[in-house]
């Protein structure tokens, strides 16, 4: 009957237009990716890691068949002895973005292994991480309890996937924290 609509309705009827015309393009746009900067997703092949645990560094590495847990962890910032320590009860890889074993050789002056082969946090084979710079966090287990114990020997270093095998030299003996 009436030829207009009453006001409020015509009001929230130019509020949906002007909501619809106006403003979804710019949502739209917010939800698109940019461009450049922001986190990369390239990934990289990880290489191996050549660790060498000279027995004048660590005393411990002095002997073969000894399990030798190596992780790379994207927190470049992590102290390696005490993450290792409180990881202790849980499964090693849980606390890295990937990690693997290998079990040590020793030649009279340092033990030798190669790890070649790496597991995601949940155990799953990876072969790749985003391409950046990961910390190396590496524990021989005299024992082979799982656990660090003072004494033990504990490497360090950086790793980059896509790069050269990586030598793991910096190892020092575990002591009290
Ligand atoms: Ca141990």
């Amino acid at each position: 009957m009436s030829p207009k609509p009453p006001a409020n309705i015509r009001n929230r009827f130019r509020t949906v237009l002007w909501l619809a015309f106006v403003q979804l393009p710019f949502l739209v746009a917010g939800c698109l990716p940019t461009g450049g900067g922001g986190g990369s997703s390239v990934t990289a092949v990880i290489q191996n890691v050549e660790v060498e645990c000279p027995v004048d560094s660590a005393p411990a590495c002095n002997s073969s068949g000894k399990t030798i847990r190596v992780g790379l962890s994207a927190d470049q910032e992590v102290n390696c002895e005490s993450f290792i320590q409180s990881l202790n009860g849980t499964p090693f890889a849980l606390g890295f973005d990937a990690s693997g074993s290998t079990t040590s050789s020793f030649d009279g002056l340092a033990v030798r292994a190669t790890v070649s082969a790496w597991v995601g946090d949940l155990g799953q084979s990876v072969g790749t991480l985003e391409r950046r710079q990961y910390r190396v966090c590496a524990h021989l287990d005299s024992d082979g309890d799982s656990l660090l114990d003072v004494g033990e020997p504990v490497g360090v270093g950086y790793l980059t996937p896509g790069g050269a095998a990586v030598d793991l030299t910096d190892w020092f003996a575990h002591f009290f924290l």
